[in-house]
């Protein structure tokens, strides 16, 4: 009886870690979201994701946007400019900054105010190696960031 029980525990200890590895298996740390004043239409979301495996970042969703979308900033001239990517590369083991002024999600067609103080639910889906994908939801804190700090004019593009 008792050796039946431990070989079931293992048995099922080892379901367990096969089916963790088949994840991409990020992990998201100190997500935050900008506050956005009334009748602003887009803010941006910041955090810092590691992954165990080669993995990206494929989608964004948020209940307060009616759209959201992963922005890199790219310097043309001497103008800081973003555009949407379709994918963030997470290479494995290695830290992937989404801060102001670099990489971030952007919260576009705010459906409800953002206020500091309150925490806004993101579900982050990322892609594997294998093409195995992984759902994170993520509750990021708002906060709010003082003007002479980052990113300047970032939202006013939008
Ligand atoms: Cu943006």
């Amino acid at each position: 009886m008792r050796t039946f029980s431990v070989l079931h525990h293992l048995a099922a200890a080892g379901a367990l870690l096969l089916a963790s590895a088949a994840q991409a298996q990020v992990s998201v740390h100190d997500a935050w979201v900008r506050a956005a004043v009334p009748q602003q239409q887009a803010t941006g979301a910041f955090m810092r994701l590691t992954s165990a495996q080669d993995a990206r970042l494929v989608s964004v969703t948020s209940p307060v946007a009616g759209v959201a979308e992963v922005h890199e900033m790219r310097l043309e001239g001497d103008v800081m400019r973003m555009r949407a990517i379709a994918a963030l590369e997470l290479p494995a083991g290695q830290a992937v900054e989404l801060k102001p002024g670099g990489y971030h999600i952007m919260l576009m067609d705010l459906r409800q105010p953002v206020a500091a103080g309150a925490s806004v639910p993101l579900t982050l889906v990322f892609e594997g190696p294998g093409g195995q994908r992984q759902t994170l939801q993520v509750q990021a804190p708002v906060r709010a960031l003082g003007r002479s700090s980052g990113q300047g004019r970032h939202g006013a593009s939008h």
